[in-house]
């Protein structure tokens, strides 16, 4: 049996870190979620949930969240709720009720009053000087409003195979009153059944809200197929089609778990989210989407060695094949250069497609040639998440010069872990994030006024 708890963005951690200690103690995952988005909740350094969050842009602090039960599928959630502490335990409340499950605005406030949860002003004076900050650089310079938005997104499993999911956001900075997002909507923001899985969402509400894929991901899952899987099939080409028509998708992040304990993520910018399972610690991860793996830059920097090894060999610097070679080497990093529209390339004189480009350099030179292929075969397999491909490309490569040979032996050896990697579009896993976050915080956390500055800086750049 394992136990296991997922939130979205670093500061799921404040809260997995106790709420595991619970369940490693027998508790039941109901109560370790609600401990769980309670402390992100009570922390007021997270902008973006409960007590600190951003206002909107009357500078009023308004919370949406949700809570599911998956033995039950009962839920409950709130929206638009103002001067609750605790939006979670109120949506958990909710979820107990044989109607009236999601209470909007001073519905949800009168009910969280008369049964008793605690109220109050979830402005603080940080989050109240941001909005006057944002208001008047809103009326001088043409900026992005909604800026500052993360929602805790937790999952929990408990020894028992109960599964459960919560949301809690104040949603957009800047939002108009009244606004909802995903996070109290269920099938879009979260969705649980302890007999397969649970997946839950953190994004751009509006957009998230277009389609139900928590629902359609735990729906994929019990098919039987992984967490990544599962995310992969039912998040990725939503969002390839919004792009299609024109829709320009904004944030999408989702984590999922499965009964079995096995996971995954899906996301399209930049995402930290944490993990625990059995007696391990808390894991924090990046998950990087649009930025090339460090596979691909590993092979993509044996190329260009190999690239420069053959200019090296070439006496006519006018030559086509020189020129082909050395001011475009960007085109030789694409995973699928473009066959189809010719250019006039200056210096060979010609108008040609970015492949005949290409061609022209490496024919010359056969082991370039193949250390081309090689790049372009495991760049295409890592992007499509073709693992089983990838594994064969890799085992099976045939030494063809130097810094390429290197850099596939580097690959063999971590063999498990760039696996890994390339079914969740995880790029770096714990340890590159957080060296990264070290450096900014290296070269930002000096010179505060009182102790209290230093940790909100902080908190700024992790949270
Ligand atoms: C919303 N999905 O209200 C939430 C906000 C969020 O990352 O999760 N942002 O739209």
């Amino acid at each position: 049996m394992t136990i296991a708890m997922i939130g979205t963005w670093r500061m799921a951690e404040t809260g997995i870190t106790p709420a595991m200690a619970e369940l490693r103690a027998g508790g039941s995952a109901r109560d370790a979620l609600v401990t769980a988005i309670k402390a992100v909740e009570d922390y007021p350094y997270y902008q973006s949930v409960g007590y600190g969050g951003l206002p909107n842009a009357a500078g009023v602090v308004e919370t949406d969240a949700a809570y599911m039960d998956g033995d039950t599928f009962r839920l409950g959630a709130i929206a638009g709720a103002r001067d609750i502490a605790n939006p979670i335990a109120v949506a958990q409340a909710l979820s107990q009720e044989p109607a009236n499950n999601l209470l909007v605005g001073t519905g949800a406030t009168e009910y969280a009053s008369t049964r008793g949860f605690e109220l109050k002003n979830m402005l603080t004076e940080r989050a109240g000087q941001k909005w006057e900050q944002k208001r008047q650089e809103l009326a001088s310079k043409n900026l992005n409003p909604y800026d500052g938005h993360d929602t805790v997104g937790m999952v929990a499993l408990d020894a028992q195979s109960r599964m459960t999911v919560g949301t809690s956001t104040s949603g957009l900075f800047m939002k108009r009153t009244g606004r909802v997002g995903d996070s109290p909507l269920p099938g879009a923001g979260y969705y649980v059944d302890s007999t397969i899985g649970v997946a839950t969402a953190t994004g751009m509400g509006e957009d998230l809200m277009k389609a139900s894929l928590s629902y359609e991901t735990v729906r994929l899952m019990g098919t039987g197929l992984s967490a990544s899987e599962a995310l992969r099939q039912a998040v990725y080409p939503f969002i390839d089609r919004l792009t299609k028509i024109g829709q320009h998708p904004r944030e999408f992040s989702y984590v999922a778990l499965r009964q079995d304990g096995d996971w995954g993520i899906a996301t399209n910018v930049e995402f930290t989210f944490a993990v625990a399972q059995d007696d391990g610690a808390t894991q924090i991860y990046i998950a990087q989407p649009n930025g090339d793996q460090p596979d691909i830059q590993l092979l993509g920097r044996a190329m260009d060695q190999m690239r420069v090894q053959a200019l090296r060999q070439i006496k006519d610097k006018h030559s086509q094949v020189y020129k082909a070679l050395k001011p475009n080497w960007k085109i030789y990093h694409k995973a699928d250069p473009d066959a189809k529209t010719k250019h006039y390339r200056f210096g060979i004189n010609e108008s040609l497609t970015d492949q005949e480009l290409i061609d022209i350099g490496i024919t010359p030179f056969p082991n370039l040639h193949n250390a081309y292929e090689t790049y372009i075969d495991i760049h295409d397999a890592l992007l499509n998440s073709q693992t089983e491909r990838l594994s064969n490309l890799i085992k099976t490569y045939r030494s063809c010069g130097e810094p390429m040979d290197i850099a596939i032996a580097t690959l063999r050896k971590n063999l498990k872990g760039v696996l890994n990697a390339s079914q969740t579009r995880l790029s770096n896993g714990p340890l590159e994030g957080i060296n990264r976050k070290i450096k900014a915080l290296k070269r930002s956390c000096y010179g505060f006024a009182n102790q209290e500055r230093m940790f909100e800086r902080i908190y700024q750049l992790i949270a």
